[in-house]
């Protein structure tokens, strides 16, 4: 009895853990802005980079713009777009950084703007974290935690991109 009303009890525990770390990893703020949904994606053996992203919400009205971003993984962290060129799609550094206009939503996603984690110390498994720093020009430094989806193609957009594999970096 005292056994299963103390595994009851560890259980309740290990529940409302569950939320509170879930409901953090919703939604972080910093000044007017909230981060939301921040992912990673499993990386084959062998692969050199790892992209993440995440949902930033401005919900002030001044506009802002994510300048850097430094990680745990990766020696450089870079901020990517995605660009048709000539039939290829090609991603390459925003140099400026992403602005984030005033009251807008950005999506960093598959397919789209990413952070890429250049040079990576190891491959990215289904359920490791990231630890990143993201730096805002106004709202300063937040720290981000990605974490990585299930499986590579999990988050993969319909156009049925499921890789790194047919992009070139400039
Ligand atoms: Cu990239």
């Amino acid at each position: 009895m005292k056994v299963s009303l103390a595994g009851c009890a560890l259980a309740a525990i290990l529940a409302a853990a569950l939320v509170s770390s879930a409901a953090n990893a919703a939604s972080i703020g910093v000044g007017p802005l909230k981060i939301e949904n921040a992912f990673a994606r499993p990386t084959p053996g062998g692969a050199t980079v790892a992209a993440g992203y995440v949902t930033i919400v401005n919900s002030g009205n001044t506009p802002d713009r994510l300048v850097s971003v430094t990680s745990d993984i990766s020696a450089k962290t870079q901020i990517h777009e995605m660009k048709m060129n000539n039939g290829v799609m090609e991603m390459r550094e925003l140099p400026n950084g992403l602005p984030i206009p005033a009251g807008a939503t950005v999506a960093l996603k598959p397919g789209g703007y990413h952070i890429m984690f250049v040079d990576i110390k190891h491959p990215v498994k289904p359920g490791d974290v990231i630890h990143t720093t993201l730096t805002f020009e106004k709202a300063g430094k937040v720290d981000v935690a990605f974490k990585a989806a299930n499986s590579m193609g999990a988050m993969a957009p319909s156009g049925g991109m499921s890789g790194m594999g047919g992009m070139k970096m400039q």
